[in-house]
């Protein structure tokens, strides 16, 4: 096999979880571009209806289920649906998430839980879905997508950081249990990417300056620029690809050299 060719996906079947819009819809759509079937879901009719509209228009042929990724019982359902539809899922990207930004003293255990269910909980819950199906057909990739909180605190941002820390970790487990059955686990840490997630960090002030977090996030990316969900494509594509085959329980970070920075100096 040529080295071009293996990175192509031609034939292979990936669920996106929250891939409606934002990162999941670019990362489908660059495995959809390799060769992909491509599975994804989301929470609302409208959003679907959005989305499946969105794959059309970049001629990707994408199914679209309604499901809760934190809902054992409706991914075992899901799992199932792709199965009948497309056959057993090859590539899974553990995608679909939420931040709160509240300081630590005021976030209740409720608002804790819930980020933990849906960044950390459900990765498990969708991984443990596919992992059986995966061993049965003799191997698969799973891609968990963690952070810059992955290994960097911040304040107001506690139940995420704790989330995705734990999400590497899973990373790591997943790949240490699984990979005599040749199943690859890696994590993608994505930077700041402009996305519905953070645009209220981005929100120019009244007197049509940056907003302070912009300006911060400029001074602490050596490449002084937000990414952009289409950054996250070639990583995605090269660890669902057979070119990662012997990468295993690591994480890539895309981030335009965050974790590399000490901060711009005044
Ligand atoms: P986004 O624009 O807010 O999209 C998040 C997606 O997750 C949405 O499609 C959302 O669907 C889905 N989702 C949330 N909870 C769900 C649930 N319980 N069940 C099913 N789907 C659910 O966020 P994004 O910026 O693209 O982020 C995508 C992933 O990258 C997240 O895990 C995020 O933490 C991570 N990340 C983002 C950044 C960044 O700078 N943007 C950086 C590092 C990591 P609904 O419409 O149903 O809510
Ligand atoms: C925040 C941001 C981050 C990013 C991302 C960084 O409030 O600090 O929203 O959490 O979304 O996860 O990698």
């Amino acid at each position: 096999m040529s080295i071009l060719d293996s990175f192509r996906l031609d034939g292979k079947v990936a669920l996106v979880t929250g891939a409606a819009y934002g990162i999941g819809f670019a990362m489908a759509k660059a495995l959809a571009q390799a060769g992909a079937k491509i599975a994804f879901n989301c929470r609302s009719q409208s959003n679907m209806d959005r989305a499946l509209a969105d794959y059309e228009k970049e001629g990707i042929d994408a199914r679209g289920y309604i499901c809760d990724v934190t809902d054992e019982a409706q991914i075992a359902q899901l799992v199932k649906d792709i199965e009948r539809d497309l056959g057993t899922i090859d590539i899974l990207i553990n995608n679909a998430g939420i931040i709160k930004r509240i300081p630590m003293l005021d976030t209740t255990c409720e608002e804790f839980r819930q980020v933990v269910d849906i960044d950390l909980v459900a990765p498990f819950i969708v991984s443990k879905a596919v992992i059986p199906g995966m061993i049965q057909k003799g191997g698969g990739k799973i891609i968990n997508i963690c952070s810059m909180m992955s290994e960097l605190g911040r304040e107001t941002v506690s139940a995420y950081a704790a989330a995705k820390g734990g999400l590497k970790m899973l990373t790591r487990n997943i790949a240490s249990e699984y990979g005599e059955f040749n199943i690859q686990c890696n994590g993608i840490g994505p930077g700041y990417i402009a996305t519905q997630q953070n645009a209220v960090l981005r929100e120019k002030q009244p007197d049509g300056t940056p907003h302070p977090f912009d300006s911060f996030i400029l001074a602490k990316t050596p490449a002084a620029r937000w990414g952009t969900p289409e950054d996250l494509a070639g990583a995605a594509v090269f660890l669902s690809s057979s070119a990662s085959d012997f990468i295993n329980g690591h994480v890539l970070y895309v981030d335009g050299g965050i974790l590399a920075y000490i901060g711009k100096q005044p």
